[in-house]
Formats: C-alpha cells, structure tokens, sequence
C-alpha cells in the first residue's frame, strides 16, 4: 500500500520537522538524540519505549468500538508458549515465593453474556518485587505464567501471587529519557492476561491491584477504570485472598477460513 506508506511517514516526519522549528533544537541537541536512538537499539529496548510511550494509543484507537470488556496493550514481556495448565490451576511459581497469595475467579462470556466453556486465559505477570521470568534476573524461567480453562459453565479460577509494582530500567535509555522529561519510571501493579475463544477475538488485557500505587502515574498510560480489581480476604481459604473478574469478548472480525 505505497500511499498508507506515504501519508504515513510523510505526516510523522512533518510533526518532527514542525516540533523543531516550534522548539529552535539546535546541532547539540540533534546529535544528542541521535547517540539515544543508538543506544536503545544497542540495549534492546525498542519494543520497550513502543509499548511504554506508543502502544496504548494505538489500542484505544484499534478497539474504540468493540463490544465486550475493555483491553489495555500487550507490553514487551508476553511469551508465546506458555504452559497450558491442569485444574487445579496455580500459576508456576517458586516454593518460597515472596507475596500475598489470591484467588482470581470469574467468567467468560460472550457479548451477550452468554458463557464460553473451554476459553483460554493466558496469564503472565511479574513477582512481589517486579521481576518477570526470563526478562530479569531472579526468577527462574516460566515463573508466574502459565494458560488455564474455563470450565462447561464458562467458569474459570486459578492461584497466584499479588505481583509488585513496576519499574522500567533506569539506567538504560528508556529510563534515562525518562527521568529527563520528569516522568515517574513506574507501572502499577497489573496481571496480564489474553483471553481467547472459538469464534471470537482475543481480548488483550491487564487486571491493575487497586491498591497500588502509580496507577495515576502509570508510565505506558494503560490504566482505566474499568480494569482495576481489589484482593481482599477469601471468606472460604483462610490466609489467601480473592477477586473476581468476568471477561465478555467480541465476536471474530471475520470467519476462518483455515
Ligand atoms: C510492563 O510490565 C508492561 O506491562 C508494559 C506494557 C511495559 C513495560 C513493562
Ligand atoms: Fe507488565
């Protein structure tokens, strides 16, 4: 599609272009951006300012329309493969794994309420101190992710632990960026979560702890009201706590064909 291309980049360069003659950026400043976009191609961290300071538009934009449950961005740390889980469900997770532990139950539906059985829920998350599996160090690989089922009612549950806030690296060029435009660096606490059915569209999305902090501040502007949920004492599992949260998906865009 060479004219998308062309009305594309032609309208990105010319608010770049614009943004320069309304700021005066002098030669120091041109070459100091230049050595940033170095060096976040040297540290990897591209999918990283895309999610964090991109993507949410881009959702708010793609489903501004479509009925069913809101979704939030995918962000840089989702893993493709990982385990589908047996009932009981409890998301991998080491023996001594710090944090509080919670229920999370709900149900999957339609549009129309009514219920999916055999929906998928891939959940991934970071640990009580804002690690994820396989991005940082400390948790051993596949922690805190994992796939689970609802049940011939639509029903799902599964155990996790609360997860932490996050913070993106603050020595690397995303974080130093950043701190330079006087943005705080953190994300609230949020479990993240594709669900999928035969039939429908996958919903892209994150649950936020409605106790934690940042959520007013989130850095990837990814928050909204519809997502938060509130742990609280499980009044049948002593010592855990529980939350529930239902997820309506929309139907499929177009049939499959394959
Ligand atoms: C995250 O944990 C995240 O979910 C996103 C979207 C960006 C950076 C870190
Ligand atoms: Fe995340």
């Amino acid at each position: 599609m060479p004219d998308r291309a062309h009305q594309l980049i032609s309208d990105i360069l010319e608010r770049v272009h614009a943004a320069i003659v309304e700021n005066d950026v002098t030669y120091e400043e041109y070459e100091r951006a230049k050595q940033w976009f170095i060096d976040v191609g040297a540290a990897g961290e591209w999918p990283l300012f895309g999610d964090v300071f991109i993507e949410h538009v881009v959702e708010e934009q793609a489903f501004k329309d479509r009925d069913g449950s809101q979704g939030t961005i995918l962000g840089p740390f989702h893993l493709p493969d990982a385990p589908h889980l047996d009932a009981p469900y409890e998301l991998p997770h080491r023996p001594d794994e710090p944090g509080d532990m919670t229920v999370v139950t709900g149900r999957v539906t339609d549009a129309d309420g009514t219920p999916l059985a055999g929906a998928n829920l891939d959940v991934w998350q970071c640990d009580a101190s804002g690690a994820y599996s396989s991005f940082m160090p400390g948790p051993p690989e596949g922690n805190l992710r994992g796939q689970v089922r609802t049940d011939d009612e639509g029903r799902y549950e599964f155990r996790t632990v609360v997860p932490g806030p996050y913070t993106i690296p603050l020595d690397g060029p995303t974080g130093l960026m950043t701190a330079a435009a006087g943005w705080s660096p953190w994300r609230p606490a949020h479990i993240h979560l594709i669900v999928g059915a035969e039939g429908h569209e996958d919903l892209v999305t994150q649950l936020f702890i409605g106790s934690s902090d940042y959520l007013e501040s989130d850095v990837a502007s990814a928050v909204k009201p519809e997502l938060l949920v509130h742990p609280k004492p499980s009044e049948t599992e002593p010592g855990l706590l529980a939350f529930s949260y239902d997820f309506a998906l929309a139907p499929a865009r177009s049939p499959a064909t394959a």
